[in-house]
């Protein structure tokens, strides 16, 4: 099925001075490679969000001490049980949801909590500034320093989220978000002049075209762009200055974000006596780190499959996929509610777990199914924080994550029920039960 059995080069006795790819010279079998190949992936996701954080004067020993630990597990010579490294993956679920619920809280504390807002999606006249990742800290700096320099701050991709913190979009030149997710930027920075500041995943190489007035900050980094450090935005500012207007234009796309978990639950009473009624059958989590590829059409295609009695929540840049689409409402409860970045997946998993207790169910009993998008390593923390809270029978896509060998897969199917996902028709009918 797969090219190689395993891949490691890390020490002096890789095969062939090459690489190990059948088993490892040391000993190492291919399944514990890959399992700590997803360790290491889990760890860069655990980092990506400590380093969040951390930017808003943050931290937590506890996560410091799991990633050091993590990380000599890796080391050649160290550990060579599969087992164990299942048990860690474990752990580092449980601190992916500390190090998520460590950053939610810091997010709410300096900007308060989210509440539901339409975004603007067109273009004022201005000059303009497009912000893109998922630094909020990196971008509530850049409002400072611009306030009442009649500079206009657009959003991108991940950073839509912004828009849904009161201390954020009361800076009234926090104008709009432009765009979808992350892949368009080379086309979407091509065609508006404005300065562009990258805070994080996922940049793109810069086409010529705008190498010059696109910046990086925190740790973030592309050749021949200029790097602002400790957020100091004044190289941005003077390339501003010199970048003609953006025109005004009308957004061709309503887009609602802002969901908190305080708003989803103020919801809850209704929501559970229009479960009772039988008037909302299902709850779907679409979202998840999108990809350019044709594939990932599927989760359009679910969502417009899915009858008026659902709910969908959704997150990450993956809601570009749907966050376009008028689903309405039952009873006044909205049917597409996004809760934010994929970071925010802590309060998706805090909605379920107060919806299953206001239903009297458990998690596995909730009428809730998941249908997340893989891209990145980033995800691969989520979906072990999601396995490791008891969330079963995840369907994933577009593809399975590369070091998921034989042996992963029946443990992760036979014990969890993930599943790839198929055709939308198929796979509603069978949610469904139809
Ligand atoms: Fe090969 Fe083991 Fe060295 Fe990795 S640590 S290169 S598997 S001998
Ligand atoms: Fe997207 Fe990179 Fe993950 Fe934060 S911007 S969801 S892939």
């Amino acid at each position: 099925m797969q090219e190689f059995r395993m891949f490691c080069y890390q020490c002096s006795q890789t095969a062939g001075g090459r690489g190990c790819t059948a088993s490892g010279v040391c000993g190492k079998l291919p399944t514990v490679a890959r399992l700590q190949d997803n360790l290491l992936f889990v760890i860069k996701g655990i980092s990506a969000y400590l380093n969040h954080a951390r930017e808003l004067g943050r931290t937590d020993p506890e996560i410091g001490h799991f990633l050091a630990d993590a990380f000599y597990s890796t080391l050649t010579n160290v550990n060579f049980d599969a087992q164990r490294f299942v048990s860690f993956s474990l752990e580092a679920g449980r601190m992916t949801l500390r190090v998520m619920r460590l950053l939610k809280d810091a997010h709410i504390a300096a900007y308060g909590e989210p509440t539901p807002v339409e975004v603007f999606t067109g273009t004022r006249k201005g000059r303009a500034v497009i912000v893109t990742g998922h630094s909020m800290k990196a971008l509530e700096e850049l409002l400072k320093q611009t306030e009442g320099s009649a500079i206009n701050i657009y959003t991108h991709s991940e950073m839509l989220a912004a828009h849904g913190y009161p201390g954020l979009r009361r800076y009234s030149h926090l104008v709009g978000n432009l765009g979808g997710a992350w892949f368009d930027q080379r086309e979407l920075f091509s065609r508006y002049p404005a300065a562009i500041v990258g805070t994080s995943n996922c940049l793109m190489p810069p086409r010529e075209a705008y190498r010059d007035r696109m910046f990086t900050t925190g740790v973030t980094g592309l050749p021949g762009v200029t790097h602002i450090r400790d957020f100091d935005f004044g190289p941005v500012m003077e390339r501003v200055a010199r970048l003609p207007e953006l025109e005004e234009s009308s957004g061709s796309v309503r887009r609602v974000t802002g969901f908190g978990k305080s708003s989803v639950l103020a919801l809850a009473d209704r929501i559970g006596s229009l479960v009772q009624q039988g008037r909302i059958r299902r709850f779907f989590l679409v979202g998840g780190c999108d990809s350019p590829t044709r594939r990932n059409e599927y989760f359009r295609r679910f969502v417009q499959q899915l009858p008026d009695d659902t709910i969908v929540l959704t997150l990450g840049c993956g809601k570009y996929r749907i966050n376009d689409l008028e689903l309405g409402e039952i009873e006044g409860v909205p049917r597409l509610m996004d809760l934010g970045q994929c970071n925010d997946s802590i309060v998706a998993i805090e909605i379920a777990q107060a919806l299953a207790q206001a239903l009297g169910t458990g998690l596995e009993e909730l009428p809730l199914s998941l249908i997340l998008m893989w891209m990145e390593q980033k995800a691969v923390a989520i979906f072990w924080a999601l396995l490791s809270l008891g969330f079963r029978n995840i369907r994933l896509g577009p593809i399975l994550p590369a070091w998921v060998n034989e042996d992963i897969l029946r443990v992760l199917s036979a014990e969890y029920g993930v599943r790839l996902i198929s055709d939308p028709e198929k796979d509603l009918n069978e949610i469904l039960g139809r």
